[in-house]
Formats: structure tokens, C-alpha cells, sequence
């Protein structure tokens, strides 16, 4: 059923949409001054992807994605404190410190990572959906998945299983046009990723990922789907980085023109147009939220810059060895 948005819903969209560019920009910054170590992978860009799912998921659904995911973790209502502890590698971030920017978990809100190997998310997405199944609970795990690795095989291995026992898996592909820095159009074959479940009888839909508000519609259809026991389903968004594939990566792969055209599709721009149209906040509203979030986001990085290190005891706990 098309989910009806309250005012507080639109107000939530925006906020959460604002929060993880602004966590971004921040964590861009950190990792420039030397504060964040290894990869780190940024979400700005894709903001309407999380967001719009985030509206149509119940509590205690499941969520597993790849490393792009501190918007994922945002979105599942982790603390950005945690969160920017965990990027700077304190003890009090959500994997002690160990995981860094690609391996973030938290039982607790059902985030089951952060996944470095590209599509290893694909399989535990769909076995944490066969347990949901074999305890009989109502709920679903979404899982994502990137342009990049629907061309890596164990993603076709897990539809062939999910499709066969007809599990409560939501497969949702954040096309972001690129892999590492290779078009889609020039690793994939066929355009059509969301029909890539046909041959095991798994249906799919393509959205436009740039607004929020066709992600929510899409999103609401495809869980209920879900959720009614239907089986899987297949969600293509479409979507863009606007920062390079990691850190390192100076982009000269694209245009700049290119870039330039998407962001004349700002997701955010989408969204606050909507709501200002709308009559729900005035763009003086909007600029407050964006104050109190600019403040959260500083508090969260003080934080982290402020927290410890690892005890050198801890050295060899909670790693394999
Ligand atoms: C199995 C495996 N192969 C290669 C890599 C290196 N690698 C890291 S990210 C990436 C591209 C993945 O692109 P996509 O799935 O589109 O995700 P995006 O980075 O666009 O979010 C590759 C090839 C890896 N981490 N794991
Ligand atoms: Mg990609």
C-alpha cells in the first residue's frame, strides 16, 4: 500500500538526508587531517537511497549491506558519535575500533555490516532472511547491493536459494553507475540489472534514486511484496557518488560535466523543494535543522577525536588469528 507521509514523515526525510551528507563532509575532513585510517568509502550523493528505504522499514527488519555504509548505519538509527568513534578507531566505536569504516555492526538495531568483499553481503543477507523464515517471525532483510557486484557470482548462487525456499529477502541495488572506476555499461552485460533474478523466477523494478519520495513508493510496494510471503523481490535504484569510489580515488574516469548533470538532480535540493512546495517547513525551518545537525556532527567528531585508543591489551581480542 503507497505509503501516506505525515509532516513529521517529510521532516524525518530531510533530517536523515542531511545528517548523513553533513556525517560525510565530516568524515571527509577527519580523514584528510590524518584522523581516519584505511578505506573509507562515502555515501554523498546517494542520501534518497537509505532514506526512502528507511520510511517503509519496521524495527526489527534486517539490514545488511557493503562497505559504503555509514549512511546505512545512520539510517538504522546508530549514533554518528559511535559511529565517527568507530572511523577513528576508538574503543568505543560500534566494533571497538577494529572494523573502521567498512565493518560496522549492531545487533541491537538488526545492522548486520559493513562488508569489505565485494557481494559477500549477498549470501549472509539471505541466510539472516532464512532464519527469519525458519523462526517464523514476520519481519525481512534487506539487502544491498552494489552495480559492481551483481557480476560477481555467489549473488546469483544466493537468488537461486532464496527464489527455491522463497525467502523474506529484499534485494535492493544501489546503482551508482560505477564500480571501482568502470562504468556500469562497461562491466556488465545486459542494462537491465533488475532483471538479472528472471531465470529463478525472482520479479524486479527500477526506481529513479535521486528522489526520495519514488524510493519510498518502490520501496513500500516491493517490501509488502515481501512480507506478504511472497518470496524475494529485486529493487533497482538508480543513483550517483558524487565523491570518487574511495578516499584515493580522484575520479578521472567521469566528466565533470557528467558529475555537474546529476547534481542538477541533488537529492536534497529534490526533497527540500518538495517540502518547502508543500507548505511543510519554510526554507528558514530547513535552514535550522541544518544548523542543529552542522552542531551534532561537530559534538559526534569531538567526540571521537576525544575517546581512546584500543588498550594495547585488546590488541588480540575480537580479531581471528
Ligand atoms: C571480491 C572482491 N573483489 C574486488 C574487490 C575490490 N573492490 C572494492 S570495491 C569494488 C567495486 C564495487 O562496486 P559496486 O558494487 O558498484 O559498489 P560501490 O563501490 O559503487 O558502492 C571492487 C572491485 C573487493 N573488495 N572484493
Ligand atoms: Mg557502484
Amino acid at each position: 500500500m503507497k505509503k501516506k507521509l505525515l509532516k513529521k514523515d517529510y521532516i524525518k526525510i530531510y533530517t536523515y538526508m542531511l545528517k548523513i551528507r553533513r556525517f560525510e563532509e565530516r568524515a571527509s575532513q577527519l580523514y584528510g587531517m590524518g584522523h581516519i585510517g584505511g578505506f573509507c568509502h562515502l555515501y554523498i550523493g546517494q542520501e534518497a537511497v537509505v532514506v526512502g528505504v528507511l520510511m517503509t522499514i519496521k524495527n526489527n527488519d534486517s539490514v545488511v549491506t557493503s562497505y559504503r555504509d555509514h549512511g546505512h548505519m545512520i539510517a538504522r538509527g546508530l549514533e554518528p558519535k559511535r559511529i565517527m568513534a568507530e572511523l577513528t578507531g576508538k574503543s568505543n566505536g560500534y566494533s571497538g575500533g577494529k572494523g573502521g569504516s567498512m565493518h560496522m555492526f549492531s545487533k541491537e538495531n538488526n545492522f548486520y555490516g559493513g562488508h569489505g568483499i565485494v557481494g559477500a553481503q549477498v549470501p549472509i543477507g539471505t541466510g539472516i532472511a532464512f532464519t527469519l523464515k525458519y523462526k517464523n517471525q514476520k519481519n525481512i532483510c534487506r539487502t544491498y547491493i552494489g552495480d559492481g557486484a551483481m557480476n560477481n557470482g555467489q549473488v546469483f548462487e544466493a537468488f537461486n536459494l532464496a527464489a527455491l525456499w522463497s525467502l523474506p529477502v529484499l534485494y535492493i541495488i544501489e546503482n551508482n553507475m560505477y564500480g571501482m572506476g568502470t562504468a556500469v555499461n562497461r562491466a556488465a552485460a545486459g542494462s537491465d540489472l533488475y532483471k538479472r533474478g528472471e531465470s529463478f523466477g525472482i520479479n524486479g523494478t527500477i526506481v529513479d534514486g535521486m528522489n526520495v519520495f519514488q524510493v519510498i513508493d518502490a520501496a513500500q510496494k516491493a517490501g509488502d511484496f515481501v512480507r506478504e510471503g511472497n518470496g524475494p523481490y529485486i529493487l533497482e535504484v538508480q543513483t550517483y557518488r558524487y565523491r570518487g569510489h574511495s578516499m584515493s580515488d580522484p575520479a578521472k574516469y567521469r566528466s565533470k560535466e557528467e558529475l555537474e548533470n546529476y547534481k542538477l538532480n541533488d537529492p536534497l535540493e529534490i526533497a527540500s523543494q518538495e517540502i518547502i512546495k508543500k507548505k511543510i517547513a519554510s526554507k528558514k525551518d530547513l535552514e535550522n535543522i541544518n544548523k542543529k545537525i552542522i552542531k551534532e556532527i561537530k559534538d559526534a567528531a569531538d567526540y571521537a577525536l576525544d575517546s581512546p585508543f584500543p588498550a594495547d591489551e585488546d590488541l588480540y581480542t575480537n580479531v581471528y588469528l
